[in-house]
């Protein structure tokens, strides 16, 4: 069998590409078959129930003959361990760089795009094959998601044109994003630990381990009423990564500003340096949106 599958615990955009590729390869005749490992974010999983989409699990064990097309991955970290550079056969993604030269046997496609949907939304466009309208709907939530609807700055032309595709030729529900993303802000704050369980990420930068979090929808009040609750967690997943820099990174894309959360001395003198903004209190607020992996290419260019 071919899988087709995103990162354990997969993002909106890893959702959206399993069920959309799939559909695509099966559509070109592939036997193909999506699935998730561990469980889909908060934001995923109720745009797939509002949509009534379901993607299988995994195999808790896999055959030798199985292969793997990983989509919004350029890497086997945060993969199931079986999953490698032997059985793997292609990687879409939409990463800076891919490093990696144990890679040189796979298909790769990595385009700098804000959203790996953007990717597979163009595969549809340049052959003709008709999506189904879920499909539409969930690369058109992750693509708007991803860009922070539009407002953040990293988006390109051509995830702009995926999208105006989309809408001219599927019919997107009134309040659709706002609705989604409604939701998702209010699960995050709900529960914390679950959301940061499932997406804390680990950096090795010339060395020095980052272990950063990232929070995409909140308001500026979350932020402060939350603030004891985000430095614990800060403090238990630098423990759990030994890790030297440790911050959370959020988002309140209805204003344009970005947070940055961190209570230790090292990490704000490091922050406050290579990104021209101050610590009061633990919270440092910029006039731009604070997005992971902006940040983490800001930290790498100039650390
Ligand atoms: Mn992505």
């Amino acid at each position: 069998m071919i899988y087709i599958t995103a990162k354990i615990n997969p993002d909106k955009d890893g959702v959206a590409c399993i069920k959309a590729y799939e559909e695509y390869l099966l559509a070109l005749g592939k036997k193909v078959k999506g699935v998730i490992f561990g469980k889909p974010q908060v934001e995923p999983e109720f745009v797939m129930k509002k949509l009534g989409v379901k993607i299988p699990n995994g195999p808790k064990k896999i055959n030798p003959d199985d292969k793997f097309i990983l989509v919004d991955a350029s890497s086997f970290m945060g993969m199931p361990e079986f999953i490698n550079a032997n059985n793997t056969i292609e990687m879409i993604d939409h990463r800076d760089q891919i490093d990696d030269v144990k890679l040189k046997n796979i298909k790769i496609q990595n385009e700098p795009v804000v959203a790996a949907a953007t990717l597979i939304a163009k595969k549809f466009i340049a052959s003709s094959i008709k999506m189904s309208h879920v499909s539409a709907l969930m690369l058109y939530e992750a693509i708007c998601s991803h860009s922070s609807n539009f407002k953040s700055p990293y988006y390109t032309l051509r995830d702009k044109k995926a999208v105006e595709f989309i809408k001219k030729n599927y019919q997107i529900p009134k309040n659709f994003i706002s609705s989604v993303f409604a939701f998702t802000q209010k699960q995050i704050f709900a529960n914390l630990n679950r959301h940061f369980n499932q997406d804390y990420k680990v950096f090795n930068l010339n060395n020095s381990i980052f272990s950063v979090g990232q929070i995409d929808i909140c308001s500026k009040e979350q932020i402060y009423e939350n603030k004891e609750k985000l430095l614990k967690i800060i403090h238990s997943q630098a423990k759990k990564y030994k890790s030297k820099y440790n911050f959370i990174i959020a988002t309140d894309f209805e204003s344009g500003q970005g947070f940055y959360i961190a209570d230790e001395l090292e990490t704000q003198k490091l922050l406050t340096k290579l990104l021209d903004i101050k610590f009061i209190d633990s919270i440092a607020t910029s006039k731009h949106l604070a997005l992971r992996k902006d940040t983490m290419s800001k930290i790498k260019n100039r650390i």
